[in-house]
Order: structure tokens, then C-alpha cells, then sequence
């Protein structure tokens, strides 16, 4: 169990060649001056729990070795200068007073997920607040997480400000508050994500995975067997969650769903009522009979906003204002039961996940990873025909898989980006050379083939360096 109330670690700054590269970076960029303090966050694998954290329920993810990486000097004025080591990313500047997030259509800036972090904390009221104008910054940005991939390059950046944001305006945080700030203050960039990417990117701890629990968010230690290792493959199709309204329209149907199961059962405000996981607590139900629920109180054709507005007895004007998004507002087609299904039958998935981690010893290996194979599997069916958020090169990796590994499955928010498969250690060279062979001389990928296919293993989580 993480120890309650931590703070963010500082450590001493590394002696590495991405050290070096990152200050000489500084220096070209910023007059050569030297940065005062750095910041490091890494992305992650979703092991388990895909699409169920804004739901309220558990999710099992790890920390990469990936990371962002920031380099900060703070200033005596309010400017923030940001430079990207990426040429790709433009240079950006803002007066930190009085700046807005204005996401307009199509893709987000790349320095706009960097203002979410630092407006989080600017406006974050509560205890230590500060009265102080806001102390500027000039930052260099350098990152190694696959971006639109669902290894959570857009959170690592998030996060990144925010605690550079903290640090710089001597605001001290416990590492759960910042996950808390960066959650919500990652929604200024339109997407309305659940929160387990912030919250392993804090909490995580080097050698196991977590389970992330949400109200209140806390974490606890899942200890993976040691004869298998998990693999990332990446599909070579990326997807930006914020430049469509495919992610918000599931997290809009999952709350459909919610409403119209409290309504229908009676008993509950459900205007009130956030969840599916509230939904289950409220009624005192386990998952099987949560599933039964939605299975017995939500039909299969796809609902119209019309039929929704009318069971909960509301105008769809009201519906469109008070329970869609900006970027839904115009869907007319809500797969409430099969969206529900999924996340219910995946929050029992990462239980019994969970489960079999812990009785590893007395289970057996073989039999423990032979379960956590059939749990990802599964879960990757159920995200590909309930949830419809998979693609046909993830499907087609996944199938490519199949021979040399336990399970695999998409990971992160899918439509594109990754998947991640759990392989004996001893098939791990023989099942990367044959992506390699199949997958990836297929799609005539180039020589830095080891950033899109690589095992990982469970890394710590921010750090600040000095
Ligand atoms: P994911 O979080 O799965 O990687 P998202 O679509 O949520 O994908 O976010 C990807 C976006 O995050 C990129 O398009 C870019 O704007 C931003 N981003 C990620 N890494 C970096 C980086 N190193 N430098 C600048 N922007 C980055
Ligand atoms: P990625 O793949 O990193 O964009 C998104 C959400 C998560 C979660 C997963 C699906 C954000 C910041 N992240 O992750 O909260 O819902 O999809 O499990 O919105
Ligand atoms: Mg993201």
C-alpha cells in the first residue's frame, strides 16, 4: 500500500546523455542560462480496466520508462516560455496572468496540454494557496512516450506542468492532490478521461503494477509474476483523443446508461447519481448482479437522444445542455447497453485479476499467467464488439499475437495506438522477431522499429531532479 499523504520525490539529477542533451538544449534555447530544476514524468500501459476509471471503477496500469522530461528556470516576471526539443513542436509564449485555454476544432496545440497542468494548479484553492502573482517560467520540453498511441504521452505532459507549476510557485501537494488536479484540469483540453493516467503517474512505484481505485483515489501494489514480461506493440495508427468526439461520446453513453438504470430502478436521484460504480454501491449489488441489471433494464438497439430525454423525463434541450458535451451534442445513435455491459464485465475482469496476481504463489505460475492471458483476451473482444473503440491494425496485431503469447489486448483509450501482450520470457525473442517479420515488414516500418515494439517493465512514478 502507497504511504498515505506522500509528497512527489527530489532526486539528485541523473549523469546521462538525455541530462546532457536536455541542458545543452537549455542553453541554446534560453541565452545560455541553466535550468534550476527538472521534472520527470513517465507514461504508461493499461494492463487492465480499459474505459471503466470515469466510471468509478479500478484499473490496473504501471508506469513506462518512458517519459517527459522538463527542464525549468523560473523568471521574476509572469512570462512562460516554452521550447519543445521536438522542431515538430513550435516555441510558445504567454503572459501567465491572463491566459486562456481556447481549444478551437481538429487537433489541440501541443503547448495547450502543458497550459491544463499549469492552470490546474494556478487555480487550485485549496491549502498551501498563494496570493503571489504567478513566478514565470522558461522551460525545455523533451519526451519519449509514442504520442496518440495510449501510453498516456498527453497526462506525462499535463502532469509535467503541473508540477512544475507547484514547484516553481513553492506550492507544496501530496502526490494524490496533484493526480486529483491534473484529472480534472486535463478536461480544459475537451476530452472528460476518468483519471488513472494522472493518478499512475504519481502513485506509481518501480518493480509492481497498481490498482488505482477512484472516491477517494488511492492505490495498492500488484505484484506480477516474474516468468512472463509484457510487451508494446505499437499498430503504426494514432489517434488524438481530443481531435474527435469518439471519447467523449463513450463517457456520455456510460452516463446515459448510469441515469437511465437509476431512474428505471427508482429508489435513487439520478440526477445525482455520477456512475455505473454508484449505481452498483447505491443498490448493494456485486458485478454479476450489475450486470444482470443493465442486462434486464437496457434494450439493445441503440438509443436516440429522444428516447432518453423521455424515460428521464426531461426536454432534449435539457439532455444536450446538462448530460452531453459540446462535441456530442449532435450524436444520434447511444449504445447504452452494450457501452454499460463492457464496463461492468471489465471492472470484473480487473478483479479477478487482481485476485489471481495475489494467490500467484499458491496457484502456480503457469496456471496465474494462463488467467491474466484469458482476462486481457477478453477484455480486448469486449472492447472491440461492445465498446467498438478498436481498429482493424490493433485487431490484426492482436491476432498476430496469438500463437506466442498468454493474452493480448489494446491499451489505453484504443481507435488506433497499442496493444500490449503478456509473453513466457522465453518466447519473447521469438515473438518480436515475428511481429517483426509479419506486422512490421508489412507495414514497411523503418529502423527505429525498438520505439513502437518493446517489452517493459513497472517504473516509478514523477520525480523532480536537482
Ligand atoms: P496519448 O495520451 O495516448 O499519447 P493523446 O491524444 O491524449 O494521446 O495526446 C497526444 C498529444 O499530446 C500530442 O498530439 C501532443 O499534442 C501532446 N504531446 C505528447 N507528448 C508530447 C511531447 N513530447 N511534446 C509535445 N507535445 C506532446
Ligand atoms: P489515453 O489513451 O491516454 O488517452 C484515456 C483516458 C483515461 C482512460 C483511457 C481508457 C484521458 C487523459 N485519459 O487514456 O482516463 O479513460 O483513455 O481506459 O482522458
Ligand atoms: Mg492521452
Amino acid at each position: 500500500m502507497a504511504p498515505e499523504c506522500s509528497f512527489v520525490p527530489v532526486k539528485q539529477l541523473p549523469d546521462s546523455d538525455q541530462t546532457r542533451e536536455i541542458q545543452e538544449a537549455f542553453k541554446n534555447a534560453f541565452g545560455n542560462a541553466s535550468a534550476e530544476f527538472y521534472v520527470r514524468v513517465p507514461g504508461r500501459v493499461n494492463l487492465i480496466g480499459e474505459h471503466i476509471d470515469y466510471c468509478g471503477y479500478p484499473v490496473c496500469p504501471m508506469a513506462l520508462d518512458q517519459h517527459i522530461l522538463l527542464a525549468v528556470l523560473t523568471t521574476n516576471d509572469n512570462t512562460l516560455v516554452l521550447h519543445n526539443t521536438d522542431p515538430k513542436f513550435k516555441d510558445f509564449e504567454c503572459n501567465l496572468e491572463n491566459f486562456e485555454i481556447c481549444i478551437g476544432e481538429g487537433k489541440p496545440e501541443w503547448y495547450q496540454y502543458f497550459l491544463c497542468g499549469v492552470k490546474g494548479v494556478l487555480e487550485c484553492k485549496e491549502e498551501p494557496t498563494s496570493d503571489n502573482s504567478p513566478v514565470g517560467m522558461k522551460v525545455v520540453v523533451s519526451g519519449n512516450i509514442p504520442h496518440s498511441a495510449g501510453l498516456s504521452s498527453s497526462s506525462a505532459l499535463v502532469s509535467a506542468a503541473a508540477l512544475a507549476t507547484a514547484r516553481a510557485n513553492k506550492r507544496k501537494f501530496t502526490k494524490e492532490k496533484l493526480a486529483e488536479v491534473c484529472a480534472t484540469c486535463e478536461r480544459y483540453i475537451g476530452t472528460q478521461g476518468g483519471g488513472m493516467d494522472q493518478a499512475i503517474a504519481f502513485l506509481a512505484e518501480e518493480g509492481g503494477a497498481k490498482l488505482i481505485e477512484f472516491a477517494p483515489l488511492r492505490s495498492s501494489d500488484v505484484k506480477l509474476p516474474t516468468g512472463a514480461v509484457f510487451v508494446i506493440a505499437h499498430s503504426l495508427a494514432s489517434m488524438n483523443k481530443a481531435a474527435t468526439s469518439d471519447f467523449n461520446r463513450r463517457v456520455v453513453e456510460c452516463r446515459l446508461a448510469t441515469k437511465l438504470i437509476a431512474k428505471r430502478k427508482g429508489k435513487l436521484p439520478w440526477r445525482e447519481i455520477k456512475n455505473l460504480s454508484k449505481v452498483q454501491k447505491a443498490y448493494g449489488l456485486t458485478l454479476p448482479e450489475m450486470i444482470a441489471m443493465v442486462e434486464s433494464t437496457l434494450h439493445e438497439k441503440p438509443y436516440s437522444k429522444e428516447e432518453v430525454a423521455e424515460e428521464l423525463g426531461i426536454t432534449v434541450e435539457e439532455l444536450e445542455t446538462t448530460l452531453l458535451t459540446p462535441n456530442t451534442r449532435n450524436v444520434s445513435e447511444l449504445k447504452l447497453r452494450q457501452r454499460a455491459l463492457h464496463v461492468c464485465e471489465e471492472a470484473l475482469r480487473v478483479k479477478e485479476f487482481h485476485e489471481t496476481c495475489l494467490e500467484s504463489s499458491r496457484s502456480g505460475e503457469e496456471e496465474t499467467l494462463t488467467t491474466l492471458g484469458r482476462l486481457m483476451s477478453e477484455s480486448h473482444r469486449s472492447l472491440d464488439s461492445l465498446y467498438e473503440c478498436s481498429h482493424a491494425r490493433l485487431n490484426e496485431l492482436v491476432d498476430a499475437s496469438k500463437a506466442y503469447v498468454y493474452g493480448a489486448r489494446l491499451t489505453g483509450a484504443g481507435w488506433g495506438g497499442c496493444i500490449v501482450a503478456l509473453v513466457k520470457n522465453e518466447n519473447l525473442l521469438d515473438y518480436m522477431d515475428h511481429l517483426k517479420k509479419t506486422y512490421y515488414k508489412k507495414y514497411c516500418f523503418g529502423d527505429d522499429i525498438g520505439k513502437y515494439l518493446f517489452s517493459t517493465s513497472p517504473k516509478s512514478g514523477a520525480c523532480v531532479y536537482v
